[in-house]
């Protein structure tokens, strides 16, 4: 398995030579770090150990000013390796480096007393005895770069503890969090980082995060050798052809496309160093970039962190929060979590177990295939975790989502019913306006549906009150012959032409059924007998006024009887087959 160690400590206190003395690598390399003395950005070198593996080593500065930098390099790593200078003893940063490593979960690692040489034997000793104590877990070893005493312990040391660090998720989609960029002559932009999951191969199809960029992986490297596919937890340098320089910075994330949600909250399990305020304004950081950020609290323990800006995380990611010092970090709940704070949806996230965390993260419908990045477990707990939910589909939504929803359509459509008898339906396009789930959902729900539209379940049209207005229109229209009348209640004409107890014309008119039928036989014989009809002809045939011809011969028209050229009518082909 793939590990990256870490160095932390105050800063001058040997860091820099320690990884030179164990890898014979320089990693103060730009000239502002050789001129100082000091190291400012981060450092990378391979290390051998004695059984052969090789560990990714990180040497990250210990000024002050450049904790930013430490935290960035220490997201990604798996063991520390902290300096504590002989002479010196613990200083302000050897803590706060410290305190990172608990809040990022570091908890395996070797403690070097460095510069040996510079001290004599008690105070040595005595070193050695308060590191033990400011790190009872870990294996404290005596060193100097100088003169290489105590490196073959300290290198087996570090053996010992990769043997205790856990598996890393080996699977999941690719997840790597850009710590370094450049150019490489003929070959153009690289950059490196470690890949926190999944693997990468040359030719994948990867995206910048948070710019949406597409890229392609031309090369991909492991210490400065080509390999065919990197695996999480390697340190990798990636070339990506057509993509400038300047386009891609340290906390850009690379990840497989579709994978992770951008997000502008992270709902987690607070850890403070003292007390961090409701509302706090703070730095969150998370993998290798560093954002502004309020904290907006709930419960005694969980908040959600409003970003700045956005970023790719997961549930069980880790952040440090920093102000002008640490003040403490926490473990990603949910990592696209919405606006309003739910701490009994957190509680049952911190649980654990996948019921508990689909139960959390379901409620509207959701894709099944956005889930899997979300509750970050495998197919198979997925599917246990699912049996907690509802399922159409491609979508899984909450019980409780669809009983109220359910409500809240037979609310409508009993209230549709109410005020309009007549058509106590509802479009569908209205009830679910807009939802890609809706064709699931709706046999779920408590409908009946009629074409385009849904009814409460046996639901069907009444006249109500309308039946008087109803038989008087009939008896008008039974009257009236080819003569269009008036009706102003377009739904009652509606109702009843559904019925087939009338015909609407244009205008807000309508006509006997009886009425509608002789014009048609009129307008077809007619033209049967000479091909065609015009408007002044078949008023004379019907004997209406011009207005009524005309609604009847339009209305014709629309039912594919005649179609319409200039001022004449010729048949189609359904008045042909009307004979
Ligand atoms: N005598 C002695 N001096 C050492 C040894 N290792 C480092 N030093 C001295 O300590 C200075 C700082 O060492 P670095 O390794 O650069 O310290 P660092 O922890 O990397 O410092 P930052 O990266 O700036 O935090 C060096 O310039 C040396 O003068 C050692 O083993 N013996
Ligand atoms: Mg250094």
């Amino acid at each position: 398995m793939a590990l990256t160690v870490g160095t932390a400590g105050h800063i001058d206190h040997g860091k820099t030579w320690l990884v030179r003395a164990l890898t014979g690598k320089d990693t103060d390399r730009l000239p502002e770090e050789q001129r100082r003395g000091i190291s400012i950005d981060l450092g990378y070198a391979p290390l051998e150990l004695p059984d052969g593996r090789r560990l990714s080593l990180v040497d990250v500065p210990g000024h002050e000013r450049f904790v930013r930098t430490m935290v960035a390099g220490a997201t990604g790593i798996d063991l520390f390796l902290l300096a504590i200078d002989a002479a010196e003893g613990s200083r302000p940063q050897t803590l706060e480096h410290l305190s990172i490593l608990w809040l990022l979960g570091v908890r395996q690692g070797v403690v070097a007393v460095t510069k040996a040489d510079s001290v004599d034997e008690d105070t040595l000793e005595l070193a050695v005895a308060e590191a033990q104590e400011l790190v009872p877990e870990a294996e404290v070893v005596p060193v100097s770069a100088k003169t290489g005493a105590g490196l073959d312990e300290l290198r087996a040391a570090l053996a010992r503890a990769a043997d205790r660090v856990g598996e890393r998720r080996a699977g999941g989609a690719a997840r790597l969090y850009v710590d370094r960029v450049f150019t490489l002559r003929g070959i153009g932009t690289v950059v490196t980082g470690t890949l926190w999951s999944g693997s990468l191969a040359e030719g994948d199809t990867l995206r910048v995060e948070p710019a949406g960029r597409e890229v392609r992986v031309r090369s991909v490297q492991v210490h400065d050798a080509p390999v065919e596919r990197a695996e999480a937890g390697q340190r990798v340098a990636v070339s990506l052809p057509g993509v400038e320089r300047r386009d891609l910075r340290r906390g850009d994330a690379l990840v497989a496309p579709g994978a992770f949600t951008l997000s502008y909250r992270l709902d987690v399990v607070l850890e403070e160093l003292g007390e961090i305020e409701a509302g706090a304004r703070v730095s969150v950081h998370h993998g290798t970039s560093r954002i502004p950020a309020r904290v907006v609290r709930a419960g005694d323990h969980y908040a959600q962190l409003r970003l700045g800006e956005p970023v790719v995380a997961a549930r069980g990611d880790r952040v440090v929060l920093r102000r002008e010092t640490t003040l403490g970090g926490g473990t990603v709940l949910d990592p696209a979590p919405p606006r309003r704070l739910d701490p009994a949806r957190l509680a049952l996230l911190e649980r654990g177990d996948p019921s508990s965390i689909v139960q959390a993260l379901v409620r509207e419908p959701v894709p099944v295939a956005g889930l899997t990045a979300r509750a970050l477990l495998d197919a198979d707990a997925l599917e246990d975790g699912l049996a907690a939910v509802r399922r159409s589909g491609d979508w899984v939504f909450s019980q409780e989502w669809l009983d109220e929803t359910a409500a809240s359509v037979e609310e409508r459509l009993c209230e549709r019913a109410a005020s309009s008898p007549l058509d106590p339906g509802l479009a569908l396009a209205e009830l679910l306006p807009g939802e890609a789930w809706a064709a699931a959902i709706l046999p779920l729900l408590p409908v009946d549906r009629r074409g385009p539209k849904a009814y409460l379940p046996g639901a069907a049209a009444a006249l109500g009150e309308r039946a008087e207005a109803a038989a008087a229109l009939e008896r008008e229209l039974a009257g009236a012959g080819l003569a269009a009348v008036k009706c102003p209640d377009v739904e009652l004409a509606r109702f009843l032409e559904g019925e087939g107890r009338l015909v609407r014309l244009g205008d807000g008119f309508v006509v006997g059924p009886g009425g509608y039928e002789v014009a048609r036989d009129l307008v077809v014989q007619e033209c049967r007998a000479g091909g065609e009809i015009a408007l002044a002809r078949f008023r004379d045939l019907s004997g209406v006024g011009r207005r009524d011809a005309q609604l009847l011969l339009e209305r014709l028209d629309q039912d594919g009887v005649t179609r319409r050229i200039g001022d004449r009518r010729v048949l189609r082909r359904a008045g042909l087959e009307a004979l």
